[in-house]
């Protein structure tokens, strides 16, 4: 079951393997990460002003990392709602089952990627509000 906000930690530090070159993040499934990684998207190109997700999922995890740029992610599990800024490639935001989230005010050159715990399925999505309220309720 998704942790309560209140105790969830907001971002997961990534280990970087730096040197001389630079650096770089290797993120594997059931190892760095609490699920197998059963899809990677990243949404890029945001239109100024655009709000995205708006949406929960029924049994979908997904942990965020802004590989480049940053915006802001809303998240609320019907009780809290928390603002994260997503601002750094080495964190990342881990998203839960049943927590409602929204990303807005994407700087130009954001690139957030996503790794998720299932393929996608349009079923596992709740897209509206107050459907999500009421399904956190019947729990
Ligand atoms: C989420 C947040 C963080 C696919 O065909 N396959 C996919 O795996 C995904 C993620 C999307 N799509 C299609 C469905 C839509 O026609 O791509 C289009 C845009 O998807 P959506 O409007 O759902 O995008 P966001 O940015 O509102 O939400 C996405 C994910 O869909 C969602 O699961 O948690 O990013």
């Amino acid at each position: 079951m998704t942790e309560p906000l209140t105790t969830s930690p907001a971002l997961v530090p990534l280990t970087v393997r730096g040197d001389d070159r630079g650096s770089l993040i290797a993120i594997e499934g059931g190892r760095d990460i609490p699920f197998e990684i059963a899809r990677v998207y990243y949404i890029f190109d945001t239109a100024p002003g655009v709000v995205r997700g708006l949406h929960a999922h029924y049994t979908l995890d997904q942990w965020l990392v802004c590989v480049n740029g940053h915006c802001i992610v809303t998240l609320d599990d019907g009780h809290i709602r928390r603002d994260v800024l997503m601002s750094q490639a080495n964190v990342a935001l881990p998203v839960g089952h049943m927590i409602w989230h929204e990303m807005r005010d994407f700087a130009p050159g954001t690139v957030l990627m996503v790794l998720a715990s299932e393929h996608y399925r349009e079923a596992d999505y709740i897209r509206d509000y107050n459907a999500f309220l009421s399904a956190i309720r019947t729990r």
